[in-house]
C-alpha cells in the first residue's frame, strides 16, 4: 500500500478481477466512487463529480432514489426469493403488465432476465424457437451488425461486431453481420440522425442473396449503437431494415438496453423512430441501475406461436434462477413510478436541443474529428495518436474525472448519457469541464 491508499483507508485491490478494465493500470492509480446523489458521484477523496454517463447508461432517474431503496428493502423482508420455475409471486405479473403498457403496440409479452447480455441471448433463443414452432426450423442464422454491442454471452458476442470482444473466443456458427453505418466523410458533425446512409440497410439483401432468406432467423441491431461510440442510424435506415425483414420473414430485434426507458425522449427507441421490431431487449434503466434486471419484450404473436402442445408441456426451455426476482421487481416498479411521476420517459425530448447545442459547441476543441448526438446521448470522437490509438480517450476520461466529470470512453471516443434529471445548467457545467480537459490533451 502506498501513502494515498493508507490515508484513504483503501481496500486491498488484488483479489477483485475487474470487468472490461485495464486491471494493472487501474490498480496503479485507482478511481473509487463512494456515494452518489442526484446527478453527482462522490469520490473516495471527497470530491463531487457530475455524472455524464448515468453510471453505465443506466441511472436514468438519477442516484440515491429513496423509493427504490425502500421498495427493495421492504420486499426483501416480505418475500426475499421465490422460485421462478413452475412457481411465482404476484409482483412479477404486475411488473410485466406495467411494462406491456409502456411498450409499442403488440410487444406485450415479457420475459425477465438479470442483465442485457441475458436479454440478448434470450431474444435470440426466442427467435429460433419461434421459427421452429412455425415449421421453419431451418431458419437458424442470426444477423448482427459491425460495431454492434450485444453484451458478452456467446450469443451476444456472435452477433456483436466489436472485434476485441470476439477475437479470443468462439462464436456461434451461422452468425453474420450487416455493414456498419459510420461514414465520417459524408456525415461528420451531423446534428441528430445523419442524412446519408439509409441504403446501408440494403446490406441485408446481400446476406439474403448469399444464404437464402429461408435460413435467416433474425436481425438484431441497436437502434442507436451505444458502446461503439453513439452511432445514430441514418434517416430512413431503420425503416428500410424493418421493410426488408418483413419482406423476407426475418424477425427484427431491437437491442434497447441503452435506448430503452427514456434515453431518446420516448419510452423506447421503437416509439421514437416509429419503427416497431418483433422483439425488444432491455435492462439497465429498467431498475434505474439499482438492481440487476433485464426484460425481453416479444410480440404477442411470437409468444402465442410457442403456446402449443399439451397443457403440461413447458413451451420454452429457458429461464434463470433469478428471472423476475422479487426485489428486482420491486426496484423496477418503484423506478417506473418515478419515471411516470417525473415525466422522465419523455424529458429527453425537451432537453435534447440544449444537449445538442452544448455538445456541438465543442467542435473547435483540439483533435475533435466528429460529434454525434441523439436524444440524451452524445459522443465526441478524437483523432487517434499515431501508433497510440485510445490514449487520448483514456487521458480525457481520467482528466475529466479529476476535473469533476465522469464520462465514458471507448477508444478515442468520449460518450455522454447523463441521468435524465440533469438540468440545462448542469449540461453546461458538464461540457465546460470537458472543454477544459480537451484543451489540455496533447
Ligand atoms: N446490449 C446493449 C445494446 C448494451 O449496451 C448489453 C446489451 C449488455 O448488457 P449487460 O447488462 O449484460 O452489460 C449492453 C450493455 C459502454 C458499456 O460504456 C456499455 C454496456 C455495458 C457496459 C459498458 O460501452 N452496454
Ligand atoms: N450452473 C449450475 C451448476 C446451476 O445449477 C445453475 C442453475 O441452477 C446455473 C449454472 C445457472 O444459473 P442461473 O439460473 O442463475 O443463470
Amino acid at each position: 500500500m502506498n501513502d494515498i491508499s493508507d490515508r484513504l483507508n483503501r481496500p486491498d485491490l488484488d483479489a477483485f478481477w475487474m470487468p472490461f478494465t485495464a486491471n494493472r493500470q487501474f490498480k496503479a492509480d485507482p478511481r473509487l466512487l463512494v456515494s452518489a446523489k442526484g446527478v453527482h458521484y462522490r469520490t473516495e477523496d471527497g470530491r463531487e463529480v457530475i455524472d455524464g454517463a448515468a453510471g453505465l447508461w443506466c441511472v436514468n432517474a438519477g442516484h440515491g432514489r429513496a423509493e427504490i431503496a425502500t421498495a427493495v428493502s421492504q420486499q426483501l423482508l416480505t418475500l426475499d426469493y421465490a422460485p421462478s420455475f413452475q412457481m411465482s409471486h404476484p409482483l412479477v405479473f404486475d411488473l410485466a403488465t406495467e411494462l406491456a403498457k409502456l411498450a409499442p403496440a403488440g410487444l406485450d409479452r415479457v420475459f425477465f432476465t438479470n442483465s442485457g447480455s441475458e436479454s440478448v441471448d434470450t431474444a435470440l433463443k426466442i427467435a429460433l424457437a419461434y421459427h421452429r414452432a412455425k415449421g421453419q426450423g431451418q431458419r437458424t442464422r442470426l444477423i448482427g451488425r459491425e460495431k454492434g454491442y450485444h453484451g458478452v454471452g456467446f450469443g451476444g458476442i456472435s452477433v456483436g461486431g466489436l472485434v476485441n470482444n470476439r477475437r479470443a473466443f468462439l462464436t456461434l456458427p451461422g452468425a453474420e453481420h450487416l455493414g456498419h453505418t459510420v461514414d465520417l466523410g459524408r456525415n461528420a458533425f451531423s446534428k441528430g440522425q445523419p442524412l446519408q446512409g439509409a441504403e446501408r440497410a440494403d446490406d441485408l439483401e446481400r446476406l439474403v442473396a448469399l444464404h437464402g432468406a429461408e435460413t435467416i432467423a433474425a436481425v438484431i441491431v441497436e437502434p442507436v449503437a451505444g458502446s461503439a461510440g453513439v452511432l445514430p442510424p441514418p434517416v430512413g435506415y431503420l425503416e428500410r431494415l424493418r421493410e426488408l425483414c418483413t419482406k423476407h420473414g426475418i424477425l427484427l430485434i431491437f437491442d434497447e438496453v441503452i435506448t430503452g426507458f427514456g434515453r431518446l425522449g420516448a419510452p423506447f427507441a421503437a416509439q421514437y423512430f416509429g419503427v416497431t421490431p418483433d422483439i425488444m431487449t432491455t435492462a439497465k434503466g429498467l431498475t434505474n441501475g439499482a438492481f440487476p434486471m433485464g426484460a425481453v419484450f416479444a410480440h404477442r404473436d411470437i409468444h402465442d406461436a410457442l403456446m402449443h402442445g399439451p397443457q403440461n408441456a413447458i413451451e420454452f426451455f429457458h429461464g434463470y434462477t433469478y428471472s423476475g426476482h422479487p426485489a428486482a421487481c420491486a426496484a423496477a416498479l418503484a423506478t417506473l413510478e418515478i419515471y411516470r411521476r417525473e415525466g422522465l420517459l419523455t424529458r429527453a425530448a425537451e432537453l435534447s436541443p440544449v444537449w445538442e447545442a452544448a455538445v456541438h459547441d465543442l467542435r473547435d476543441c483540439p483533435h475533435v474529428i466528429d460529434i454525434r448526438n441523439l436524444g440524451m446521448m452524445a459522443a465526441i470522437e478524437l483523432a487517434p495518436r499515431h501508433e497510440a490509438a485510445g490514449t487520448r480517450g483514456y487521458e480525457a476520461m481520467v482528466g475529466a474525472l479529476k476535473a469533476g466529470a465522469m464520462v465514458r470512453f471507448t477508444g478515442d471516443t468520449l460518450a455522454f448519457s447523463p441521468p435524465l434529471i440533469i438540468t440545462p445548467e448542469q449540461i453546461e457545467e458538464l461540457f465546460a469541464i470537458v472543454r477544459s480537459v480537451l484543451a489540455q490533451i496533447a
